[in-house]
């Protein structure tokens, strides 16, 4: 595939840019120029949308932006499922110099209401599905709350706003959209990303790792709100004229299967909680994947067992490889022609990578430490974060909060979190979240979580829970409990197993020492 005209990479992996700029021009416009208007840009079960169709409907998605009221530099927030609109309203914004920021779908009011505040935003557009927890966060905001309006009502407006829209240009390392991400205390922060970070992550991980090319068909069950789901699902097929394939629904192993064997995707995401439960349903029998060239995995560690049973039951192997939504993609992976289970894979060309020990020295080879990454397609800070950027962001650096070891033939072995953070599902789930929930039950004095292994080697929530009343609770009081969590809380984060003691370990300060409760 030809780079568009404009932009190229030196020969150490540096993205070259023109001075003013506007990144829906390569990834949607310059299709119809270079005779791809007719081939289909994404297909669901309903619809097929032509890159013509497409380039279209984000210059009407801008211009309804605009008449809503939104100016260059604002935020739009989205809370949208896997469907057309979202690439019509993510684009539409970055034509018409809007900043558009996808929200996790999967939470509640009270964190949208925060994340609504934070952003300061001019709109809120939601699929309708959400309004049960989009409602109350604009509710709770009260006069605060900005401007909201439905998918369908944005369609509405679409429709009447006109077709042509000159893309609103600026430099390739101005803000262009927002990513948030969660941390182990504390709220969500908006990572803010550039306009240069699709292309970088989209060139160096989609087509020179992966060979993403214009035959190829995409279909990521990792949703689009996900930086993982955003590459995998939109930016990786846009930026190649090829194909992605969207699905609003909830992954399972039937829709993923029976999504694959109707459109015969040429490569597929996934995360490992889904890849297990996809080998427990092969067990029931054989399903035709073999349209896949290659499978990939993110968003927590892939057991190397995990990758074996599913080369034996499908031919396929599953890329591993780790990303972050700071970084925007995946930065160390593993290729199809060089591949290690059980390991995170080589660094992707165009990253630099070290491993650090507490002092901030490179470590010995072999020795594990803190991994930083150097790269174009990093967040440039968080959003109204000086002291969490400074943090984590230091000259040019990131830290990605991870422990890793390199082993001797340069492949880089996972080691768990820095942090007390965990991946459930391949989604951030912060302990300190889950515990609080857990002690607004009547009955429960302290709580502790941590993280523990599944059947399939994955990491669960699991509650170390003190009771007011001295003792152990019974069946009903657990359930209760988990039923707490999933009520108050995105439904993935509920504790999977709870454990009752007399107390809990902590330190001189009172912290909870929760490494100790994991071993
Ligand atoms: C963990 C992994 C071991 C790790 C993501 C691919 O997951 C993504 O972004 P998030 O911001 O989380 C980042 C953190 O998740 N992690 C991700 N992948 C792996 N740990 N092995 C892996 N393969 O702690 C990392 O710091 O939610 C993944 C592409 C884009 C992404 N945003």
């Amino acid at each position: 595939m030809v780079l568009p005209a404009g932009i190229s990479f030196t020969s150490r992996n540096k993205v070259r840019l023109p001075a003013a700029f506007n990144v829906a021009v390569p990834f949607i416009d310059r299709h119809v120029g270079e005779g791809r208007g007719t081939r289909a840009a994404i297909r669901t079960a309903h619809e097929t949308v032509t890159y013509g169709e497409l380039a279209e409907r984000v210059n009407r998605s801008g211009n309804a932006l605009r008449a809503l009221g939104l100016q260059p530099g604002q935020r739009l927030l989205m809370v949208v499922k896997d469907c057309p609109a979202f690439f019509y309203l993510f684009w539409g914004a970055i034509k018409a110099g809007i900043v558009p920021v996808p929200l996790n779908t999967l939470l509640r009011g009270d964190d949208y209401a925060y994340m609504i505040d934070d952003s300061g935003c001019g709109l809120v557009v939601s699929s309708v599905e959400f309004a049960g927890e989009i409602g109350p966060a604009l509710k709770q905001l009260g006069a605060k709350a900005p401007k909201a309006m439905t998918v369908d009502d944005f369609l509405a407006e679409m429709v009447k706003a006109a077709t042509a829209l000159a893309p609103v240009l600026a430099a390739p390392d101005a803000d262009c959209f927002w990513l948030y991400s969660s941390g182990s205390t504390g709220r969500p922060k908006g990572a803010v990303h550039a306009q240069r970070d699709m292309v970088v992550t989209s060139e160096l991980y989609g087509v020179r790792v992966l060979g993403v090319a214009d035959r190829d068909v995409s279909y990521s069950a990792a949703k689009l709100f996900f930086a993982y789901g955003l590459g995998n699902g939109m930016t990786f097929p846009l930026w190649t004229g090829s194909t992605a394939i969207l699905d609003d629904r909830r992954p399972t192993p039937d829709t993923t299967f029976a999504n694959i064997e109707t459109f015969k995707p040429t490569l597929y995401y996934g995360v490992p909680t889904l890849y297990a439960a996809q080998l427990a349903a092969l067990e029931a029998g054989p399903r035709n994947l073999k349209s896949l060239r290659a499978c990939v995995s993110a968003g927590e560690a892939l057991p190397a067992d995990m990758f074996r049973r599913w080369q034996d039951k499908t031919g396929t192997a599953i890329l591993d490889g780790i990303g972050s939504t700071e970084a925007l993609h995946i930065f160390i992976g593993n290729r199809l022609n060089d591949h290690r289970p059980g390991t995170s894979g080589r660094p992707v060309p165009g990253y630099e990578v070290r491993i650090l020990d507490d002092k901030g020295k490179k470590v010995k080879a072999g020795e594990s430490g803190r991994l930083w990454i150097r790269a174009e397609s990093t967040a440039k800070y968080y959003w109204n974060k000086p002291e969490k950027t400074a943090e984590t962001m230091v000259k040019g650096w990131l830290d990605t909060g991870d422990t890793y070891r390199e082993d001797r033939d340069g492949y880089f072995i996972y080691e768990g979190r820095s942090d007390d953070l965990l991946k459930v599902g391949g989604i951030w789930c912060s302990p300190v979240e889950i515990e609080n929930c857990l002690v607004g039950h009547p009955a429960v004095l302290e709580a502790a979580v941590v993280g523990q292994a599944d059947e399939a080697a994955l990491i669960k929530p699991k509650a170390i829970v003190v009771l007011k009343q001295a003792g152990a609770g019974d069946e009903a009081l657990t359930d209760e409990l988990m039923a707490l969590c999933k009520k108050t809380l995105a439904p993935y984060k509920y504790p999977r197993w709870v454990e009752y003691v007399p107390d809990l370990p902590k330190t001189a300060t009172g912290k909870i020492q929760r490494f100790k409760l994991r071993s």
